[in-house]
């Protein structure tokens, strides 16, 4: 590794990472060019994640460059109040029409997170306006992922990012359990056959709290930061049957799964399920520059247009001064294009089967207790070494870099989602090399 100036390297606090090893050994990625990240001391590393499940596309696209460039010195930045855009206006055009029927309207963001928030916002607006603003409570998942700010935190179901924050959850939240159950889908190929019903705990958490409290449900179609947990065969359509039931909204957080990774725009089409809101980021932009937001349903929108204030006031306060940036904006066009000229949705369907069978043959282990996939996304389970867990899997991170892999450990879980320009052959070499690593760094 390079050396790096000492106080510079200490100023830096890192997120989600362990800063006291971080120091003693740092990763240091450098550059990047197509599926590939090079570290400072010259190493080459495939992006199995496609950056944080953000750059589908790989890194250092001429398109996506020579778009920045020429928004830089095109219009740099402009307000979002009151004022838009062009490239804003087209990408929320682009947007509309690839996202489920009668889903057609499009706030921006610039983060998961922030979308995250903004959709539970709309959900209480939404109530309020139509006289129901007793409608206080979000129902979330067990180990969902929905960001960092205080209401995708509340909403979340992962303990770690909750323990420290107690007072600042939101009232009222309630959670569904989870549907990873391996000793009944433990190697299921795509959706697993059993866990359907485990929908129907939303009818308990409905008659335990009433559905006129209940604002809204979030899920990730698939949970993604948790390890690809896949959805049963029909429950998500349980889930929207129960919400329309219940006058509840259900929001589909789509910031991993949309923009092409389960092989269509959105997990919504995947599945055939539509809910009333999808969250966005990462991908829109190829994660170039930072940009997220909420696919909202007409009836919604129509509903705050409709709110009783004058008509030169705002319907809803609400947003960001770096709302549909025109950087990022041009940035998400550009992407648009790219992955319509590259025909990259089709190319998900096509790497979908090599992934699938690459990843299960890693079942020969016999440390490894699951393999999940869907779409270009996949996860394995590693036996834990003994009192120690996350141990093996911080382990097998470094001893991967090594081999040329980047790769994503949640605790001892693998995840992979390699970018859509990924060839066979890599996804191929990129499990033979984890196979390896996996035997080299064993749980007991
Ligand atoms: N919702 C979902 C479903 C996410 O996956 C967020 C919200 C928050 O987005 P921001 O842009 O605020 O980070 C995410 C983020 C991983 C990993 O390794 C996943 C995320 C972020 C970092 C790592 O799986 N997802």
């Amino acid at each position: 590794m390079t050396q790096y100036d000492k106080k510079a390297l200490d100023a830096y606090w890192l997120p989600f990472t362990s800063n006291r090893s971080f120091k003693k050994s740092p990763t240091i990625l450098a550059s990047a060019k197509g599926a590939y990240y090079y570290t400072d001391d010259g190493k080459k590393l495939f992006d199995c994640l496609s950056g944080l499940w953000c750059c589908p596309l790989g890194h250092g696209h001429p398109k996506i460059a020579e778009a920045v460039s020429n928004q830089a010195k095109k219009l740099d930045y402009s307000t979002a109040f009151s004022a838009a855009n062009p490239d804003a206006i087209e990408l929320a055009g682009r947007i509309a029409a690839v996202a489920p029927i009668g889903m057609d309207k499009v706030f921006f963001t610039n983060s998961g997170s922030e979308a995250v928030d903004t959709a539970l916002k709309i959900a209480l607006g939404y109530h309020r306006i139509r006289g129901e603003g007793q409608r206080f409570r979000m129902i979330g998942r067990e180990r969902g992922y929905h960001g960092v700010g205080f209401g995708g935190m509340s909403v979340g179901g992962m303990v770690a990012n909750r323990k420290m924050f107690p007072t600042g959850m939101l009232p009222g939240v309630d959670h569904l359990p989870h549907t990873h159950n391996p000793s009944e889908m433990a190697f299921s190929k795509g959706q697993p056959k059993w866990g359907g019903h485990l929908a129907n705990e939303l009818e308990k958490l409905v008659a335990l709290h009433d559905a006129s409290t209940i604002a809204a449900v979030i899920v990730e179609p698939v949970q993604g930061s948790t390890g690809v947990l896949v959805p049963p065969i029909g429950y998500l359509e349980r889930l929207r049957e129960i919400c329309t039931a219940h006058g509840i909204l259900l929001i589909f957080d789509e910031i991993i799964t949309g923009f092409g990774r389960m092989g269509h725009y959105f997990g919504a089409q995947r599945f055939n399920v539509t809910p009333d809101m999808i969250t966005f980021a990462k991908g829109v932009t190829n994660g170039v520059i930072p940009m997220g937001g909420v696919i909202v349903n007409n009836n919604i929108y129509e509903t705050f247009m409709g709110v009783q204030t004058p008509e030169y006031a705002p319907e809803f306060f609400h947003g960001y001064t770096y709302s549909g940036h025109p950087m990022a904006s041009a940035v998400g066009n550009t992407t648009f294009k790219i992955m319509e000229e590259e025909d990259l949705i089709s190319q998900v369907q096509k790497l979908e089967p090599i992934l699938e069978k690459a990843m299960h043959s890693l079942k020969v282990e016999s440390s490894v207790t699951d393999i999940r996939n869907i779409g270009l996304a996949a996860a394995v389970d590693l036996k834990s070494i003994a009192g120690k867990p996350g141990l093996r899997g911080s382990t097998i991170f470094k001893r991967a870099i090594e081999k040329g892999l980047l790769i994503r450990l949640v605790g001892d879980t693998v995840a992979v989602g390699p970018p859509f320009i990924s060839t066979q052959q890599e996804i191929e070499d990129m499990v033979a090399i984890l196979l390896q690593i996996i035997e080299e760094v064993p749980a007991a």
